[in-house]
């Protein structure tokens, strides 16, 4: 097992191709903070931190996450030699929330463990399938003809399901003009991360029409029980995004009757321990999920792939190609989707399957931070 020896911590920024907005804001530039894990025998993983800049989609910033790693979560992994699937175990404990900062450690210790016992992610988290298949999400557009336009554009490229970003005032006319120009038969979806309460009911009804896959997160991540009243309302199934922080939360989702599909992010629910969990409870109580993502990386998407290649993952996941964000990604060989939307899963190489472009991280870095295990102290008799 890796004993874990140094932690670096590391900021830069990307611009993305588009700015990319949701109902709570918008991203022009990702700001990444990146997570490198160092063993004694030299070895070391790269790992992504998912958090935004901003507090708008879930509490955690990136400048939150990097307090949280490095006062309180990194000391409890520097200098030990723990196996992977402890770590959510020992980083949850007194330390409430924080499951993006959680999450990149967490991470990094599976791909750190692949990667010394000589096995790539997918197969080391238990992943069956070689491809999976990509939706895309379309962010908020200033006009229902300009989002048709990109609509249009995705289904040319092969994506399986498109999802589109809806906020109140942008809704019901753009999600049907998406549906009339693509007709019956394109997969698709509208995310309102969390932009309504249930005095919308009424309003959100109105989707019911456009036969969407689902429609995601519409109500606020605290409102269990308004969801379970919104979805007895709809026959939309209700998909949960912001709600599902932990496998108890996917639970009561189940038993209240939330939602009936459950994107699961690891960065949003503290890694792949919680994801394995919450993928199981899902799998057995016969609710399908599919893999969100959060604008990341060709680091954190090798994470997202790997994942994505569970077996209830019988969705497609927000798995887009680095094209789609970047003009140029800071792994290789670039993230890539074949002509009917499928992405590769790597199978044949350790680890996560891609070779990170450390020149390229360093001339993006903006700040870094060195995390080191305490020398042991010398006792002198
Ligand atoms: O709710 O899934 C979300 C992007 C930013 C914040 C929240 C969400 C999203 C996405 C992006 O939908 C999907 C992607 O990474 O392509
Ligand atoms: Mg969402």
């Amino acid at each position: 097992m890796p004993r874990i020896d140094r932690i670096s911590l590391r900021e830069i920024r990307l611009a993305l191709k588009e700015p990319f907005r949701i109902s709570s804001g918008v991203e022009s530039e990702r700001r990444i903070l990146l997570v490198e894990l160092g063993d004694r025998d030299g070895a070391s993983a790269w790992a992504e931190c998912v958090a935004f800049p901003r507090p708008n989609y879930t509490p955690e910033t990136i400048d939150t996450a990097w307090l949280a790693i490095r006062e309180w979560l990194a000391p409890r992994l520097l200098g030990e030699d723990l196996p992977a699937d402890r770590v959510h175990v020992i980083l949850a404990e007194n330390i409430r929330g924080h499951n993006m900062a959680k999450a990149a450690l967490e991470m990094g210790m599976w791909a750190l463990e692949a990667e010394s016992l000589g096995v790539s992610l997918a197969s080391h988290l238990h992943g069956t399938r070689a491809v999976v298949p990509t939706g895309i999400s379309l962010g908020i557009q200033p006009t229902p003809a300009l989002l048709v336009e990109r609509a249009l554009a995705a289904v040319r490229a092969g994506y399986n399901k498109i999802k589109l970003k809806i906020q109140p005032g942008q809704d019901i006319e753009y999600v049907g003009a998406v549906r009339t120009a693509l007709g019956p038969d394109v997969e698709i979806m509208a995310d309102a991360n969390a932009a309504y309460t249930i005095d919308d009911a009424d309003h959100l009804v109105q989707l019911d029409e456009f036969e969407m896959l689902m429609l995601e997160q519409p109500l606020g991540a605290d409102d269990l029980l308004q969801l379970a009243e919104l979805q007895r309302r709809m026959s939309t199934p209700l998909c949960l995004d912001e709600s599902v922080t932990d496998v108890k939360r996917a639970r009561d989702m189940i038993a209240l009757g939330s939602g009936k599909i459950v994107n699961i992010k690891p960065g949003r629910v503290g890694g792949f321990a919680a994801s394995k969990a919450i993928h199981d409870v899902c799998e057995d109580a016969g609710i399908p999920v599919w893999c969100g993502g959060m604008l990341e990386s060709g680091i954190g998407r090798a994470y997202n792939v790997a994942l994505a290649s569970l077996p209830n993952f019988s969705l497609p996941g927000d798995l887009s190609p680095s094209a789609r964000y970047w003009a140029s990604d800071i792994v290789s060989p670039e993230w890539t989707m074949d002509a009917k939307g499928m992405v590769h899963v790597p199978r044949d190489e350790p680890g996560l399957g891609v070779v990170v472009d450390v020149d390229r991280i360093e001339s993006l870095t903006v700040r870094v931070e060195h995390l080191r295990a305490p020398r042991p102290t010398l006792v002198i008799a």
